[in-house]
């Protein structure tokens, strides 16, 4: 018996997708104190004092700010570890994670 090869008729993507992007939200409250807010975001996304006031204080008055956006995995330990932060003073600060579009 003859063995033949035959060549794959399609052709096998050579381009790795991009892992889709998730953003890492700060929600506002009435009771965690800004300046704790600042701190938290200084310390868990490498913020300067500058950016870090000008999220909070866009969460502050908006509701809502995004904070960075990291791979699926990142986004959520981040937020997780910040949100962990604030309820170890006993602060109801919220780190939501969402994927971007
Ligand atoms: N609203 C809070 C205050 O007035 C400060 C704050 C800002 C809390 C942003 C949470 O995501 C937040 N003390």
């Amino acid at each position: 018996m003859i063995d033949t090869v035959t060549k794959p008729k399609t052709r096998v993507k050579t381009q790795t997708e991009r892992p889709r992007l998730h953003k890492v939200i700060l929600v506002n409250d009435d009771f965690t104190p800004r300046e704790f807010v600042v701190t938290v975001l200084k310390a868990e996304f490498r913020m300067t004092e500058d950016q870090a006031h000008k999220v909070m204080i866009t969460a502050h008055r908006r509701g809502v700010c995004v904070v960075a956006v990291f791979t699926r995995d990142v986004a959520e330990t981040k937020a997780t570890r910040a949100t962990d932060a604030g309820r170890a003073k006993g602060y109801p600060l919220l780190f939501t994670t969402e994927p971007e579009e």
